[in-house]
């Protein structure tokens, strides 16, 4: 194998095209760029790649690039950025309450604000269009980590209908906007409690970019069916998570690498209709970023 990647000639070639030595530009930018591209050629040598097949990955990027945003947790990349964020937590001593796992791509912000308050209302219904499927109620309750009920939470929660599409989202257009997607907003005692139209998980859509990349790795682009959560709550750090159904078929086989120990419960159906408890536990807010959001770029409607 040849090793010109080290070389006296590659190495300037990376300081240039990285403009490490130019007073302009972003430092942080220029190095981790310089990095990439140190670790793309790294590779590119590694295993003697052509120029026809570079061209044809860059083909592929260009016409997947609406599919970003599914390729990113198709190949862990999203689900290692949950590990990352993990291990930075244990090491500060940051542990404890109910795992983080990844948004994926399908929240729209601006979902109705319903009032929650279990004194005063009977569960949340979050389905808003008719689906001819089972229903699913979830309940519990937002603590923090001495188990005090959290005040004033507010409990954002979406998730697919029975065909597996999300509103506003769905290829069919058939959905209503904001069609089982809701801010839920609490009370003093933290309790929760909604019903919906239940899930089915999702697929990527055949024949795009995430779906012929599954193909070539002899993987599949399924999820088990599973419910999207932010929780948001002053003085506390906003956690991401999703619950997983733990029977469904996919519950240990998710290309989207979402399920994790602690999220995957198996609906309770001894009265006919599946029903979940979950408690969601909060860390304390160390600072006011704690309480926001990552700044992803995310729909609104
Ligand atoms: C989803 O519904 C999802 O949650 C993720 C992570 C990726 C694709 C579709
Ligand atoms: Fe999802």
């Amino acid at each position: 194998m040849t090793n010109i990647v080290h070389s006296t000639e590659v190495q300037s070639l990376l300081d240039r095209a990285a403009g490490i030595n130019e007073d302009g530009g972003n430092p942080r930018l220029k190095i981790i760029l310089r990095d990439t591209l140190e670790m793309l050629m790294t590779v590119i040598e590694k295993h003697d790649i052509s120029e026809d097949e570079f061209w044809l990955a860059v083909r592929f990027l260009q016409d997947g690039v609406d599919e970003f945003g599914l390729i990113a947790p198709g190949l862990g990349i999203e689900h290692f950025l949950d590990l990352h964020m993990d291990a930075k937590d244990a090491e500060s001593g940051r542990t404890g309450g109910t795992p983080r796992t990844i948004e994926g791509p399908l929240y729209v912000a601006g979902a109705p604000l319903v009032n929650g308050d279990v004194t005063k209302t009977n569960g949340v219904n979050l389905t808003t269009d008719p689906d001819d499927t089972e229903t699913l109620t979830m309940s519990g309750q937002i603590t923090g980590p001495d188990g005090e009920p959290v005040k004033d939470a507010i409990l954002h929660v979406w998730h697919a209908n029975s065909k597996g599409f999300y509103s506003h989202f769905d290829p069919t257009s058939e959905q209503s906007p904001f069609n089982n997607r809701r801010r839920i907003k609490l009370g003093p005692d933290g309790r929760y409690a909604f019903h919906s139209k239940m899930p089915r998980g999702y697929s990527v859509p055949p024949d795009g970019a995430s779906d012929r990349l599954m193909q070539a790795l002899g993987r599949h682009g399924d999820r088990p069916a599973h419910v999207h959560f932010f929780v948001e709550a002053p003085g506390y750090r906003t956690l991401t998570t999703q619950i997983n159904f733990g029977d469904d078929p996919n519950a240990h086989n998710d290309f989207a690498f979402g399920t994790r120990e602690g999220l995957l419960p198996i609906p309770d159906r001894s009265s006919g209709q599946p029903v979940i408890p979950f408690n969601f536990q909060l860390q304390r807010a160390q600072s006011s970023d704690d309480e926001g959001f990552s700044n992803r770029a995310r729909a609104t409607a």
